[in-house]
């Protein structure tokens, strides 16, 4: 008997229930335990039908992903789901929470499934760079055919209950509440009827039609190119789910298995499952006390209505939550609260909301352009613009109004949140809630803790963020705090190498390929060069743009000329201004490849986010990345900047910044940190 597994028999159904928290990932315990029960139920005859349940809040979310890279202790999962197809009893999969990966493969090789409305069934292993490697990629073509399993493995797409009834995936739905004996009482209909012990491998019908058509895959790749580009799985997947329509079954599970190992091998998805691993652990923050009270948030004020106001105003009418929305001027309220409308409205016409759901977002704004009724609100996020004294004038005001207790937050992206909070004569309520644009969207929230911010302050901000669908990232202060300051470096050096006669196009090509969206200068014209970086006195290539007319794709191209359908062609205009600029500045020509260009560009940023580590800016390496892979899109096949170092490794990146730094002086000297990892050999993990 195991401590995960418990074990009953009720009117001749056995009940085998695993409850293993917090989601019941298949470990070696889970595994074990569910050998065990069903052991016992196969051993007696007085048992004619299995009911597989779990404990908790979810059904098995997945194979435990924990165990991925270390010496497998058995039994292994493989042989315990044949042993449950294979059983001579007739099994049934009890689902309610999530029925995922390989829980959802454990599913499919019970004989019937049935769920609760409110269950959520699918197979993301994709986001794990991995694919189904259970039988997941053999069986689910065999309900749902191809194009559909296609899709919803590519994307990891979990469906509902309902949806999955609809397709086949579960053959009954449960009362809500009411799974288990539901389930019992479905065993013993089925076993009245006669039902047979059905097994999905052994279907051929949703497979057939598509049996060697390999046009439909690669049709399928083409329209995804852009989607899949630089993810080894979602082409692995495609292979899998060919094999099943192409090969007899166990032919098809053979393949499965060898794409699986290959992509369980790969450096993505080690950085995928390190990723995942990264995000979660974010909201840990160590010196908290479990205990630290949750203040209580029932309703936000924002002041300005801006782009980043309306973004972060539509995160609490997302979940309900009023806002009071302050602007100094009618016409910039109603010209925020109309984007905001506009933002709902296109999702309702994508079929996101009903117009009914838009109506009720839109009435929980009250606007005002007065700050007095801001009095009730428990958090007020301040987002005008990104100036000093401003803000210390709109924090002054904001003291006198604000009710005592209630949290002030400023959304600066760099400014000194202490200098603000000491305006006020609550310094210890004062926190730094920096959204990234679009804030309706980006999921990455830089809480930034202040020198007085009290514990109960940011506890709340970090419980409050995962509320509203953001990973909250805690952050010292500092100048650009997290992730705009370690990407300011790449933006340095990107300006350094065009004036030493590097092109434009030659750097976003080398960063395309890395795997970014865009390269720097690409990015620069769809923004405006006029509204990207901060005001400088100093003559600089995007200066001397802007002078003549160039605003990037909006007015007169910036880096590049564009044409009607805003294609981008390298700018003479751009190669003369820089020409120009570099010569004034003295600076010489020189030719770089493109491994010289990548380490240029991204070797100081992780140098900047070991400084950011060193002096506890940010609590731990792999918060850097997810605010790198979160608030800028760094490929998350590399595992973000400090990830990726490592699997460059670290002496390497030292040896390499010394070089830059010889040659172009100290904005290339290694960090401490660094260096001193480097020379024992260990990673930022033991930092
Ligand atoms: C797979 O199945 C491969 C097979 O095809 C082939 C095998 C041969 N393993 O997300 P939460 C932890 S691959 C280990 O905050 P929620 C998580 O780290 C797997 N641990 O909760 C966290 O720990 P902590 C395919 C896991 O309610 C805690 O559980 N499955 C696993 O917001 C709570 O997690 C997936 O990809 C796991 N599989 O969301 C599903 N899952 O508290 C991955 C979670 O110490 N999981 N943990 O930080 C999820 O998507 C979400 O966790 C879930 C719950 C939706 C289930």
């Amino acid at each position: 008997m195991s401590d995960v597994m418990h074990f009953e028999v009720e009117n001749g159904i056995a009940i085998v229930t695993i409850d293993s928290p917090p989601v019941n990932a298949l470990s070696q315990a889970v595994r074990q335990g569910i050998t065990d029960g069903f052991q016992q139920a196969w051993a007696r005859d007085d048992v004619q039908a299995i009911v597989l349940i779990c404990g908790g809040r979810t059904f098995f979310a997945g194979a435990d992903i924990s165990e991925f890279g270390k010496p497998l202790q058995g039994p292994d999962l493989l042989s315990v789901l044949d042993g449950i197809e294979n059983g001579s009893k007739l099994t049934i999969a009890a689902i309610h929470g999530n029925a995922l990966g390989g829980g959802l493969e454990l599913a499919l090789h019970c004989h019937y499934r049935i769920a609760v409305p409110s269950a959520k069934l699918g197979l993301p292993e994709v986001h794990l760079g991995l694919l189904p490697g259970a039988g997941g990629t053999q069986r689910l073509p065999r309900i749902v055919g191809v194009p559909a399993a296609l899709d919803l493995m590519t994307s990891g797409r979990p469906i509902g209950a309902r949806e999955a009834l609809s397709v086949g995936v579960i053959d009954a739905l449960a009362e809500e509440g009411k799974l288990r004996d539901d389930a019992v009482a479905y065993a013993r209909r089925l076993l009245d009827e006669g039902a047979t012990l059905t097994r999905v491998r052994d279907r051929d019908d949703k497979v057939a039609p598509y049996r060697n058509k390999p046009e439909i895959y690669d049709d399928f790749r083409r329209q995804h190119a852009r989607g899949f580009r630089g993810f080894k799985a979602p082409e692995n997947i495609i292979k899998a789910i060919q094999a099943a329509a192409d090969l007899p079954f166990d032919q098809g599970i053979q393949r499965e298995r060898e794409l699986f190992v290959e992509l369980r091998d790969s450096k993505e998805s080690a950085a995928q499952r390190y990723a995942f691993f990264a995000e979660r652990e974010t909201a840990k923050v160590p010196g908290l006390p479990k205990d630290t009270p949750v203040l209580p948030v029932t309703s936000v004020g924002v002041i300005g209505a801006g782009t980043m106001g309306g973004g972060i105003t539509m995160n609490f009418l997302n979940i309900g939550m009023p806002v009071t929305l302050v602007e100094a001027s009618q016409e910039a309220l109603d010209r925020g609260i109309g984007v905001i409308r506009r933002n709902y409205e296109t999702s309702a016409r994508k079929g996101k909301l009903t117009n009914e759901q838009v109506e009720k977002r839109m009435a929980l704004i009250t606007p005002s352009l007065d700050y007095a009724a801001l009095a009730g609100a428990d958090l007020v996020i301040e987002a005008v613009f990104e100036s000093m004294a401003i803000k210390k004038e709109v924090f002054a005001r904001l003291d006198k109004i604000a009710k005592p207790g209630a949290i002030l937050a400023s959304n600066t992206s760099f400014l000194d949140l202490d200098e603000i909070a000491a305006t006020t004569s609550r310094p210890e309520n004062v926190i730094g809630l920096h959204f990234f644009s679009p804030a309706n969207v980006m999921r990455l929230l830089e809480v930034v803790r202040g020198q007085k911010t009290a514990p109960a302050v940011i506890n709340t901000a970090m419980q409050l963020a995962k509320k509203i669908g953001k990973v909250p990232v805690l952050a010292g202060v500092c100048d650009g705090f997290i992730a705009n300051r370690a990407m300011r470096t790449r933006g340095v050096q990107a300006d350094a190498l065009v004036l030493e006669g590097v092109a434009p196009a030659d750097i976003d090509r080398v960063i395309y390929a890395y795997g970014f969206a865009m390269g720097p200068f690409q990015m620069t014209d769809l923004v405006g060069l006029d509204v990207i970086g901060r005001d400088s006195t100093e003559k600089t290539v995007r200066s001397e743009l802007v002078k003549r007319g160039r605003l990037g794709q909006k007015q007169g191209g910036g880096y590049y000329d564009y044409d009607e359908n805003r294609r981008p062609t390298p700018s003479p205009v751009a190669t003369e201004v820089i020409r120009e600029v570099a010569a004034e500045k003295g600076i010489a020509p020189r030719t770089a490849d493109d491994a010289e260009i990548l380490a240029r560009l991204l070797y100081p940023v992780v140098n900047e986010g070991a400084k950011i580590l060193e002096e506890g800016i940010a609590i731990r390496a792999s918060d850097i990345d997810v605010a790198l892979m979160m608030g800028y899109n760094w490929p998350v096949y590399t595992g973000g900047p400090m990830f990726w170092a490592e699997t460059v490794g670290l002496a390497n990146i030292v040896a390499k910044l010394k070089e830059l730094e010889s040659r172009y002086g100290a904005a290339f000297k290694p960090a401490a940190l660094l260096e001193q990892l480097a020379a024992s050999g260990k990673g930022f993990r033991d930092a």
